[in-house]
């Protein structure tokens, strides 16, 4: 990326790398006009994780991961934020799991949505990759939810059975759980209505989930391991490991 200026040996490298991309993305006109605020309080809320997959975040993504690869039906739900950051991760990974993916945004303009089609299909050219890319075509309605966030496509999201929903808003969120799916949302935020209404919650950032995803795909013996998994436990379980890892950091209890 020539007109990026940080060294890899800067503190912050990757941070500001991620920074970068998107206000890229933002002048190719992909990203929402809130994208770069809704990344800047993801990365407060990474802050606290010290910028790393928890545990409880590694138990649900092996979790979620079996869930898309088992089902015949699943489906990868992009919008800006994720395409600019995650876009290529999550193409190999549908590509590896055989899902389609289907751009679903919640500013949605026809002007966005084909700038974003055009650079998934541009991920599938450069990597000779053959994974289906829906959104273009809507042909259905999320029930309960009003106006252009409610489009999707009946062969995509309408009638999938698991989906990964990354950065999602609560509105969303909700509606896909009432239709009966497996909905697995990415957020960094436990606390958002997203978090707690989805039926796996990755408390995450997205690129290390797609990274963490395709190598547990590539390490096959991880796709049968028996998970217990409850997600209300897995969100106590990493608010308690932000309070401890912060009490032990700055010595609250004295
Ligand atoms: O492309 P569009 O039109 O679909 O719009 C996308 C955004 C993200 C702008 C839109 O969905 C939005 O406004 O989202 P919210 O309601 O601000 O929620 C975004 C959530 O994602 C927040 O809880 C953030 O903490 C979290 N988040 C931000 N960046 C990341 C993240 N979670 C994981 N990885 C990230 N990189």
């Amino acid at each position: 990326m020539e007109d990026f200026a940080a060294d890899p040996s800067h503190p912050r490298y990757e941070s500001l790398l991620k920074r970068h991309v998107l206000e890229n993305a933002a002048k190719k006109g992909m990203l929402a006009g809130s994208a770069l605020i809704a990344h800047g309080r993801g990365e407060a809320y990474d802050y606290l994780l010290g910028e790393q997959t928890i545990p409880p975040a590694m138990l649900a993504t092996k979790y979620a991961l079996q869930h898309l690869k088992n089902s015949p039906n699943a489906v990868i739900s992009l919008n800006g934020n994720t395409t600019a950051i995650a876009g290529v991760e999550l193409m190999k990974l549908a590509s590896v799991i055989d899902c389609p993916v289907e751009v679903n945004i919640f500013y949605r303009t026809p002007e966005r949505m084909k700038i974003l089609l055009d650079h998934l299909e541009s991920i599938n050219e450069n990597l000779g990759l053959d994974v289906k890319i829906l959104g273009a075509n809507p042909d259905s309605i999320i029930p309960g939810l009003e106006g252009p966030r409610a489009k999707c496509c009946n062969e995509g999201i309408f009638s999938s059975e698991v989906i990964l929903v990354p950065l999602e808003d609560g509105d969303r969120c909700e509606a896909l759980v009432a239709m009966g799916k497996t909905v697995i949302v990415v957020d960094l935020n436990p606390l958002s209505r997203s978090s707690r209404m989805a039926s796996i919650t990755i408390v995450d950032e997205i690129s290390r989930v797609a990274k963490n995803m395709l190598a547990i795909v590539e390490e096959q013996e991880q796709m049968s391991e028996k998970i217990n998994y409850n997600n209300d436990e897995t969100i106590k379980n990493t608010i308690q490991y932000i309070k401890k890892s912060l009490t032990e950091k700055y010595d609250l209890q004295n």
